[in-house]
């Protein structure tokens, strides 16, 4: 069956993918640097700076993924392909790798006590996996690089989502050594667990999936320079849901619920709404006990957090939501060192809103460890085929680089020996963050959250606690996705 015509099949006419659905509906605007013949003067001289997208257009919502199954079960499908997009006016398609035919991919949504069932077609012309990164999947249904799923081939994944694990997840390839590659081709979609005793259950709610796009001088996505692949790759454009600083409306007074996911592959995101109150109500894994007034937030990539953002429209600030400037180490590309914009926010009236309560949930502390371990993140530039260390050594799957038990509680303190900071990510549980160093002094984490990535900024060590509830081999690794796929990798094996 031709590939589109599968995918209006499975998918129905409704749930057209959000980057496809934004070329259809694009009038191409008037563009600054053509010339009256169409052409892009900039481009023809090889200028990728003047590939530009349209801009300014309502937040896309994320397409749903169509399944069957009855209560207490999620059964789908998802294929991987290629997915030719009318993206850049003036240019001809460009070329995505996508699931179901949508970037990014289709939003899975589940309660905790559902078993998930998803049956996997790999349509691209190289070996896959679907990670489902940070929850608590069992290790054979994970996903990780020794279990690819070939080109042609079908691969059903498994698992029940057991109670406590409500939050904000999302799904990614995780084939060794073209993670990177595979995901900034526009593999990746959200996954949100949700608990039935939802105290936020009532606010109204914004999925924002923040992406980083990288074009040629033609409109096709760039593979990865030098630079990419020492700092991480980044591209010209960040996107919301695919679009590009996206328009969304808030009334004075409004609480909307944010969930918010940091799916580039390298950038440290400084995320603020300098015009609005926002709290922190909940991280990678879940809430957190109680809501926390913050002024920005730090998303590495890899990493998801929970807002909820009070219209206040303030004076003179800027009403939307920015990267705020970050400087992350890198060699090679500039730092962010504008503050970037993100989203714009609409003003729509006013209204009340009820006050946000005062508890979410119970995070209790995870008892003293039996297991302490060392994980030093360094860098070695003399050594081009083993550039990026964790412990002195690259990735090899077949070594296994610690031992644990499930339900044993470990601590692990994360060293960041190196010039860039590299976010740190673990399969299969959830970690809680008690303590980091600032100018070489431990400081306590002002509360706990269940996460599964952490910043580790150059020269910072991070203190962390987490127990494996499920026996099998699971990865660590820098979620910087050129990194992770030069062996910034390590495998944790944890006895039933
Ligand atoms: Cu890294």
């Amino acid at each position: 069956m031709h590939r589109r015509r599968f995918l209006e099949l499975s998918l129905g006419l409704a749930a057209l993918p959000l980057i496809v659905r934004q070329a259809w509906a694009a009038t191409p605007p008037a563009m600054p640097g053509m010339d009256h013949a169409g052409h892009d003067m900039a481009a023809m001289a090889g200028d990728s700076a003047a590939v530009t997208l349209p801009q300014g257009r309502p937040l896309p919502a994320l397409v749903r993924l169509a399944h069957r199954g009855g209560a207490g079960s999620v059964k789908a499908e998802l294929v991987a392909a290629p997915l030719e997009v009318p993206l850049v006016p003036g240019r001809k398609p460009t070329t995505f790798w996508a699931y179901n035919g949508s970037v990014p991919g289709p939003l899975i949504e589940a309660y905790e006590g559902d078993t998930v069932e998803i049956a996997f077609t790999n349509r691209l012309a190289q070996p896959t996996t679907i990670h489902w990164h940070g929850m608590p999947v069992p290790s054979e249904q994970d996903g990780n690089p020794h279990d690819p799923v070939l080109p042609g081939a079908i691969r059903r994944y498994r698992f029940t989502l057991p109670k406590g694990s409500a939050g904000t997840y999302w799904y990614h390839p995780h084939p060794h050594g073209h993670t990177g590659q595979q995901a900034y081709m526009g593999l990746a979609g959200a996954f949100i667990v949700r608990r039935r005793d939802d105290p936020l259950a009532a606010l109204p709610e914004q999925l924002l999936m923040l992406s980083d796009l990288k074009l040629d001088a033609d409109g096709r996505i760039a593979a990865n320079s030098m630079a990419d692949r020492h700092d991480g790759r980044e591209g010209q454009f960040v996107l919301v849901n695919g679009a590009l600083q996206p328009t969304l409306a808030l009334a004075e007074g409004e609480r909307q619920r944010w969930r918010i996911w940091n799916a580039t592959s390298a950038r440290i995101l400084k995320l603020a709404l300098p015009a609005h109150e926002v709290h922190l109500v909940g991280t990678d894994g879940g809430p957190i006990a109680a809501p926390r007034r913050i002024e920005h937030l730090l998303l590495a990539p890899g990493e998801r957090a929970e807002l909820v953002v009070t219209g206040r429209f303030g004076a003179g600030q800027t009403p939307g939501l920015v990267a705020l400037p970050y400087t992350r180490g890198k060699a090679m590309h500039p730092e962010q060192g504008e503050i970037l914009p993100l989203l714009t926010l609409t003003r729509h009236g006013r209204r009340v809103s009820a006050p946000l309560p005062a508890r979410l949930a119970d995070v209790p502390a995870l008892p003293a460890p039996a297991v302490k371990r060392r994980v030093e993140f360094a860098e070695n530039m003399a050594d081009p085929k083993a550039m990026f260390l964790i412990n002195g050594k690259t990735y090899d799957m077949n070594r296994i680089d610690f031992e644990g038990k499930v339900g044993q509680v470990e601590e692990w303190e994360i060293v960041g020996n190196a010039h860039m900071d590299h976010p740190f990510h673990l399969h299969g549980t959830q970690f809680q963050v008690l303590a980091r160093t600032v100018d070489g002094q431990w400081r306590d984490e002002p509360f706990l959250a269940r996460r599964d990535v952490v910043n580790i900024a150059a020269d910072e060590s991070v203190r962390l606690r987490f127990s494996q509830e499920l026996p099998g081999l699971r990865m660590f690794h820098c979620h910087i996705l050129e990194h992770e796929d030069q062996g910034m990798m390590g495998q944790l094996l944890v006895r039933g």
